[in-house]
Parts: structure tokens; C-alpha cells; sequence
């Protein structure tokens, strides 16, 4: 069916769309907190769509992933406790499980039906669920950073777009700044929280300005661009420690079997990160 002509189309901004050819919808709900599809395609595999936005696909997960989770958990002396913010998906927990360091890996996401979809469409992510090192708790994020005692050596907040066309779902609440200072108040002092931080192209004025927020709270905030083709080309992740420098070498040896992630490449992310990478929008020149 790969000649059919249904097309999936996201919008990036008013200007900017991107749309796939699509051989098969496998899946659409309407779930307490937002549209859940799932598709088959045949340039990149099945698809996993959010409020008709693109969460991952087959062919480059990898990519994100491996670049969300692997620089912070190399870079920090000792990581042992875990927290994953959203990412019902699985991909971070699969690249977090990889360290046999690691005591407890919590992942807590609104969305219960993005977890349960991802174990049956996407089983290649959801492998680290059966790790007994993880813990999956459906429920609302925010409310759990307020309320817990438990403190974290890395929180990583894999998390839907809270800004840019369209609905804007649960993210909403992982911006707020009780939401920011809740974060820091769980990390442990040498504790680093790394987070998706949008498109550098199309959101540029929103990661400025988040950015600019994490520096309020945090010495070390550094952003890192990374190739994610489903994601419009380039997407940003963004560091932010009390005491770890994103820029330090890395000395602890990546796991086997990585795709995308060496440190090299990461000390390039950054590099790119710190470029005003895109100019003036036309109206702005
Ligand atoms: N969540 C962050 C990616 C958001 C992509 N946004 C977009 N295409 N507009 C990824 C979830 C994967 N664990």
C-alpha cells in the first residue's frame, strides 16, 4: 500500500509544514489528555504522533534518545537514581537500563495509553520496561516533583511540545517556574537535568527565553542541536547543573552498540548549540 496517496501533514509554524505519505493508520484515540496516532509510513516505519505532532519514528528515534540520555549519564560521576519526566514512549528508560550502575530508574508520565500503545507498536522501545531496576508510575508529573521526598542524580524531562501550533497538551505544566524550582529542589547537588527544548529553527524565541530562565537557577545551562529528520531537521536539548560543566571530557566509556551518540559528536552538539544559529526571520531583517 506504500502508493497510497494519504498524507499526514505537521505544522511547524503558520509557514512550515512537513508531511509524510502514509500506508497505514494503526492507531487514533483520543485519550483523557490528548490525540494518540499511530502510523505506518514508508519512508519512516511507524510513527507516533501526539496532538498531530511527531513524538518519534522508527528510523531516527535512536537519534534523540541517545542524545537526551547518554551525555548526562557519561558526564555525571555516579548516576544511580533516575527520574524520566514523560517519555511514555520507553526510548529514554531502554538508554538509561544500558548502565548496570544505575539502582532505579522512575519514569512518571501522565498518559497511560501512550505507555500501553508504545509496548504494543513499538515493542523495540519499551524493552527496558521489564528491567526491575524501573518504575512506571501514570500520573501527573508536576504534582510528583511538589510532593516527593526522594531525591535524583538526573532528571530527564522527555516531554511533548508545550509550545507552537495546535493544541498545546500536559507539557504546559513542566514550564512553570514552581515546575522549574520544584525540579532543582530534587536534584542532588551534583544533580543535572536535561530537557527537550524545541526546535532551534522555528521555537527559537521560546529557547531563548527558557534558556534564560534556567540560567536564573542554575550555573551550568548549556543547549546541544542535534539531526532529527521527522523532527523538521534539528531539534534542542538543553543542560542545566548546579555543578557539572557540560563542556568537561567524558572519561566513562559509552555503552556498546550506540547509533548516534559519541562524545565527540556531543562536544559538536554543543558547539552548534552556542551559534546564533538561524538569523532573522524575513520580516525581521
Ligand atoms: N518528545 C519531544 C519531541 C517533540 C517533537 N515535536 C514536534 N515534532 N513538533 C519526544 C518524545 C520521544 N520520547
Amino acid at each position: 500500500m506504500t502508493d497510497s496517496e494519504l498524507w499526514y501533514t505537521e505544522y511547524y509554524t503558520e509557514h512550515v509544514r512537513f508531511s509524510y505519505r502514509v500506508s497505514k493508520l494503526l492507531l487514533r484515540k483520543q485519550t483523557k489528555f490528548q490525540l494518540l496516532e499511530i502510523l505506518e509510513t514508508p519512508e519512516f516505519g511507524r510513527l507516533m504522533l501526539l496532538d498531530g505532532k511527531v513524538m518519534l519514528t522508527q528510523r531516527d528515534e535512536h537519534v534523540y534518545h541517545e542524545m537526551l540520555i547518554h551525555p548526562a549519564m557519561l558526564a555525571h560521576p555516579l548516576p544511580k537514581r533516575i527520574l524520566v519526566v514523560g517519555g511514555g514512549d520507553g526510548g529514554s528508560i531502554r538508554e538509561i537500563v544500558k548502565y548496570p550502575f544505575v539502582e532505579c530508574a522512575l519514569l512518571v508520565d501522565i498518559d497511560g495509553e501512550v505507555i500501553e500503545a508504545s509496548k504494543e507498536f513499538f515493542p523495540e522501545l519499551t524493552s527496558g520496561f521489564a528491567d526491575p531496576r524501573v518504575e512506571l508510575k501514570v500520573g501527573d508529573a508536576a504534582e510528583f516533583v511538589k510532593d516527593t521526598d526522594e531525591r535524583f542524580d538526573i532528571c530527564f524531562i522527555d516531554c511533548t511540545d508545550p509550545v507552537g501550533p495546535g493544541p498545546v497538551g500536559p507539557a504546559q505544566a513542566l514550564i512553570t517556574d514552581e515546575f522549574l524550582d520544584n525540579v532543582k529542589a530534587i536534584l542532588a547537588d551534583d544533580g543535572i537535568m536535561v530537557v527537550q527544548s524545541e526546535s532551534p529553527v522555528y521555537e527559537i524565541d521560546y529557547l531563548k527565553t527558557y534558556t534564560s530562565r534556567l540560567k536564573e537557577r542554575y550555573p551550568h545551562v548549556a543547549t546541544y542541536v542535534i539531526m532529527v529528520p521527522s523532527y523538521a531537521g534539528l531539534w534542542s536539548l538543553t543542560w542545566a547543573s548546579k555543578t557539572i560543566d557540560p563542556s568537561i571530557e567524558i572519561t566513562r566509556k559509552p555503552p556498546k552498540g550506540l547509533k548516534y551518540f559519541t562524545p565527540e559528536l556531543f562536544g559538536a552538539a554543543l558547539q552548534m548549540g552556542k551559534l546564533d544559529l538561524w538569523g532573522a526571520r524575513p520580516h525581521q531583517l
